[in-house]
């Protein structure tokens, strides 16, 4: 049995909004009394987290005064050199108040799309001043119930708009920091634009500097959709776009859930572990996730250590997966390569595609094989289970 105890260099992450989520739904009030943002970096170290991420608002109410600001951020500041956590991303809350009931950098409203750009403008600064590198931008309200209301095409000119004015502004400041978009399909929209993380990902090379922005994939928002979460990360992975990643878990077809990260689908959280460890990917493992409304701040805690536990625990699991005999036995037949096709395969030139029209390939006999992946996949299994 290994350490599952989480450390620095595992980089785990939380938002204020998660661990400090007071348990407030559509059909009932808060059942945890509200926590300052430095009893909550407090209470992160105290359960093993390496940082701590936020909204401006999480930190700074909206209506805060200059001096209310300060205040609050001294205290937040302490209690971060106290403890030793770090703030790896911030990002804006463009959602919560009802200016931005028709989305921020979408609206039709030329004043709100203003004060999208100067509240984000700010939040950058806020974020930056306590060392932030990424800066994700979720576009919660940034979609239509009825698609009377807004043009689908105007809306994505102005989200492009907002992004190429920021990015310039970031670049103006010199400051240290890349964007990473998240894709989320509804809620609290009907429907929110650019649903998944293949939507951002051919977005952003429309962007004037596309190289200062990548994705945030969250697992909950493409289980929702009904989608791979992992073939997702992995586009994102293999274009040089995955910045930051935004762990939980999620039924398809349900309410925007935001469980603990492997408590539903653990095959898939396992692959997904596995294949952040496996190419090496180096940013945070940030948890953007809750506990249960049943629980108190205890239970927050377990919340918190149970999503950095499954973590190590499924990290450990592929480390087994991968130097396991068996399964090693079954992938080198399963990829089983004599080399005698290469000269067909790769690059095309028109001497290879003479050859290839040409070349006899016994399609019925290569049909007949079977593959294996029933042994493969209870093996996985029982490696998850636990048996083996
Ligand atoms: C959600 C989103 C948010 C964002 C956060 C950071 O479903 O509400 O996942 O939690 O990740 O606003 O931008
Ligand atoms: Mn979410
Ligand atoms: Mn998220």
């Amino acid at each position: 049995m290994s350490d599952y105890t989480p450390k620095p260099e595992h980089k785990f992450t939380f938002g204020l909004w998660t661990v400090g989520n007071v348990g407030r739904d559509p059909f009932g009030h808060p059942v945890r009394d509200p926590k300052s943002p430095a009893e909550l970096v407090h209470l992160l170290a105290e359960v093993g987290a390496y940082g701590v991420n936020f909204h401006d608002n999480d930190l700074i109410p909206i209506d805060a005064t200059p001096a209310e600001a300060e205040a609050i951020k001294r205290e937040f500041r302490k209690a971060l050199e106290t403890t030793g956590l770090k703030v790896p991303m911030a990002t804006t809350n463009l959602f919560s108040d009802p200016i931005f009931k028709d989305g921020a950098f979408t609206s039709n409203d030329p004043r709100v799309r203003a004060y999208a750009l100067q509240k984000t403008m700010r939040a950058i600064d806020l974020g930056v001043e306590f060392g932030a590198q990424v800066y994700v931008f979720w576009g919660g309200r940034e979609g239509t119930e009825s698609d009377a209301t807004k043009d689908p095409v105007t809306a994505i000119q102005r989200i492009r708009e907002a992004l190429n004015f920021l990015c310039e502004y970031v670049r103006d400041q010199k400051y240290d920091l890349k964007f990473a978009l998240e894709a989320k399909p509804n809620e609290p929209r009907g429907d929110i634009y650019f649903a998944t993380t293949g939507h951002m990902l051919a977005f952003i090379e429309t962007l004037d500097h596309p190289e200062m922005v990548g994705v945030n994939p969250e697992v909950a928002h493409e289980h929702m959709a009904g989608l791979n979460f992992l073939h997702g990360v992995a586009q994102a992975w293999e274009a040089g776009k995955l910045f930051h990643i935004d762990l939980n878990d999620q039924y398809a077809g349900r309410y925007d859930q935001d469980f603990r990260f492997g408590s539903r689908d653990i095959k898939a959280a396992f692959f997904l572990v596995k294949f952040l460890e496996d190419v090496g990917y180096a940013g945070s493992r940030h948890f953007d996730a809750h506990a249960y409304r049943t629980e108190d701040y205890e239970g927050v805690k377990d919340f918190a250590r149970g999503c950095m536990r499954t973590y190590l625990i499924l990290k450990e699991k592929a480390a087994q997966w991968n130097a396991d005999p068996e399964i090693r036995a079954l992938l080198a037949e399963i990829n089983a390569d004599d080399g005698s096709l290469a000269p067909y395969l790769g690059p095309y030139t028109p001497q290879k595609a003479a050859a290839l029209r040409d070349l006899p390939i016994d399609r019925q006999a290569i049909g007949r094989r079977g593959l294996l992946y029933e042994r493969l996949d209870q093996l996985t299994i029982e490696i998850l289970l636990g048996i083996r």
